[in-house]
């Protein structure tokens, strides 16, 4: 191998040396960096990506250890039409997955990987995926050709040296290959293997695509391990709510990208719920697993936040703004002459003049957005002021609530809760949201997205939801389901929710739910807050009205739920356990 090496090669794990040489014969990188995740590392990666032009230092004294990086304007999202789930046969990733031969679509990425880092230095990046110790933490090994993808690494994963002394000499470890290429849409390929624990991405360098601890080994490749090995890999937050005396009560919630998981994650609580506090586990991967007290256990396997920045404010979320105010790397969002950064939603007004994400001269009278609405902040979980304890706890959570969320102006009450688990797998596994800029599509359509996984199940959907029925069997005392949605819209087209801290008022009465408290009433959807279920003091502007319209439900629109629902039930008729057709049945027969 004719690369200069620099970093030392901090393993002689047999697996990663040998495959590392594999990957530097086909892509000829002109040197080899092994990372160790030291701050040494960190500084000098950074001073060389300021150089290089693709991290612009923002104003230390205003954002100490802050950097803004642009993307190609081609690549500012997940793209779900390029990604693979690659298996021997194609049942096995199911009609809801892109699928390809893993023999055809290794010769093809192959091809275009050849050479490919030529004159570019490669980053051979360990990480791990959950807390050190933790019987469900996985060990990532990321290969890729950009400095932006390893340092934004290092804040979501726990990147080093840690990860080769958990790893020891085992093979098991997941391989995720990284090539920008020329960042162009017609090359960009995010293919999974499971059947080979290995990822490999290619054409682009936006964060859900390339960050491969996240969507790729977290989600899809982690979907398919939970079900071999019985766990469960999920698209939640993780939350703990500390009543006055105490009490926590850990809550796992599912809603679509960008639908407001950071938003909930961080709640504060309004200033009636004195002594309450939320405390922020995780804002987007949960991986659960049946304890010996058969309780479901629960970790956030990332680091930090990867969130979306439009509407990010101190009115919406507090305690993400202060997560970002240090060591954050910013894409895609506004450059404000004073070198800090701006986003449609934020706290501070429009500036008079600013540089878009694209870098083009803006001021308030231009007709496109400031911030991309996908633009992100990559901030340490560390820097949030209500990161729980537990968050580093090798044993985890146990979870007693799990929330399904979409995004719905119509039909969906603010909350409901499932009446036993196979109800609320139903219920999940119709979830239908409207679209956000997550993700490249249609704005706004309603689209099914079980469990909020359709983009990041990893196998046959039908056999997911079966693993879900199935897990219960393991777990004797089983979180309680429930459903919320804090979007739904009156006919004047204002929400009537208000929302953000607020959902601590619903979110009480799921936890006194969970505790056998909280009254409620049985309704066909299943059960919903009884008469003065909720504490509405301090709301005194908030016209009570708006919450019985927020929880009404109306038939004709729920025929229609149903009859979508059934073009995913069509789809995975070959795979799709009968309960939840009965479950189906059961409701249809309840209106
Ligand atoms: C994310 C997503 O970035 O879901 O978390 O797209
Ligand atoms: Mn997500």
């Amino acid at each position: 191998m004719s690369a200069k090496s620099s970093g030392a090669a901090n393993t002689t794990n047999p697996t990663v040396t040998a495959w590392v040489d594999e990957v530097a014969h086909l892509t000829r990188p002109e040197r080899i960096h092994w990372c160790d995740g030291s701050e040494a590392e960190k500084e000098a990666l950074t001073k060389l990506a300021v150089e290089l032009g693709v991290l612009t230092p923002l104003n230390q004294t205003k954002r100490p250890g802050c950097y803004y990086h642009r993307s190609n304007a081609n690549d500012v999202a997940r793209v779900e039409q390029c990604t693979f789930i690659c298996t021997s046969n194609p049942e096995d990733a199911g009609p809801t997955n892109n699928w390809m031969a893993p023999r055809d679509m290794y010769a093809k990425l192959r091809a275009l990987c050849e050479g490919a880092m030529r004159g570019r230095t490669m980053y051979v990046v360990p990480y791990l995926m959950g807390p050190p110790g933790s019987p469900l933490t996985k060990v990532g090994v990321e290969i890729t050709d950009s400095i932006y993808v390893v340092l934004s690494m290092r804040i979501m994963t726990r990147m080093g040296s840690a990860a080769y002394a958990q790893l020891g000499n085992s093979p098991n470890f997941n391989r995720g290959l990284h090539c920008m290429l020329d960042v162009h849409p017609d090359r960009r390929f995010i293919a999974h293997f499971p059947e080979d624990n290995a990822v490999i991405s290619v054409g682009s360098n936006y964060g859900g695509n390339v960050l491969l601890g996240k969507k790729c080994l977290a989600l899809r490749i982690g979907s398919w391990l939970g079900r071999k090995e019985g766990w469960m890999a999920e698209h939640m937050l993780i939350l703990g709510v500390e009543s006055p005396t105490g009490e926590k009560t850990f809550v796992a919630a599912a809603f679509p990208s960008a639908c407001g998981k950071t938003n909930f994650a961080m709640l504060v609580p309004p200033p009636a719920f004195k002594g309450w506090k939320v405390w922020t586990i995780g804002d987007d991967i949960a991986w659960m697993k049946p304890g010996p007290d058969g309780k479901l256990y629960a970790i956030n396997p990332e680091a930090g936040y990867f969130g979306v920045a439009p509407g990010t404010s101190m009115k919406s979320n507090p305690n993400a703004m202060k997560s970002i105010a240090r060591d954050t790397i910013f894409t895609n969002v506004a450059l404000t002459p004073d070198g800090d950064v701006w986003w449609e939603g934020h706290d501070a007004p429009p500036p008079k003049e600013c540089l878009d994400w694209r870098g083009q001269k803006w001021t308030p009278d231009s007709k496109e957005k400031a911030a991309h609405p996908n633009s992100r902040f990559c901030a340490p979980a560390a820097n949030n002021p209500m990161l729980a304890p537990e968050a580093s706890d090798p044993n985890g959570v146990p979870i007693s609530a799990i929330i399904f969320g979409a995004r719905r102006s119509t039909t969906m009450p603010l909350v409901y809760q499932a009446f036993n688990w196979i109800h609320g797998v139903y219920v999940g596994a119709t979830m239908g949201s409207e679209m956000t800029a997550a993700a490249a599509g249609v704005l706004g359509q309603v689209r099914l997205d079980p469990m909020a996984m359709l983009p990041f199940c990893g196998y046959n959907m039908g056999e997911y939801f079966l693993h879900w029925l199935r897990m219960r069997k393991l777990i004797t005392h089983p979180p309680r389901i429930f459903h919320v949605n804090w979007f739904r819209k009156g006919e004047d087209g204002k929400f009537l929710w208000p929302g953000f801290g607020e959902n601590m008022r619903v979110l009480k009465w799921i936890v006194d739910r969970c505790r056998g408290g909280a009254n409620a009433e049985e309704t066909p959807l299943g059960w919903v807050p009884g008469p003065n279920a909720f504490d509405l003091t301090g709301m005194e502007d908030f016209n009570v009205d708006d919450l019985a319209r927020a929880q009404s439900f109306n038939v004709e629109e729920w025929r229609n739920e149903v009859v979508k629902s059934n073009e995913l039930f069509l789809k995975l008729y070959s795979h799709l356990p009968k309960e939840l057709i009965f479950q189906r049945e059961l409701l249809v027969s309840r209106f």
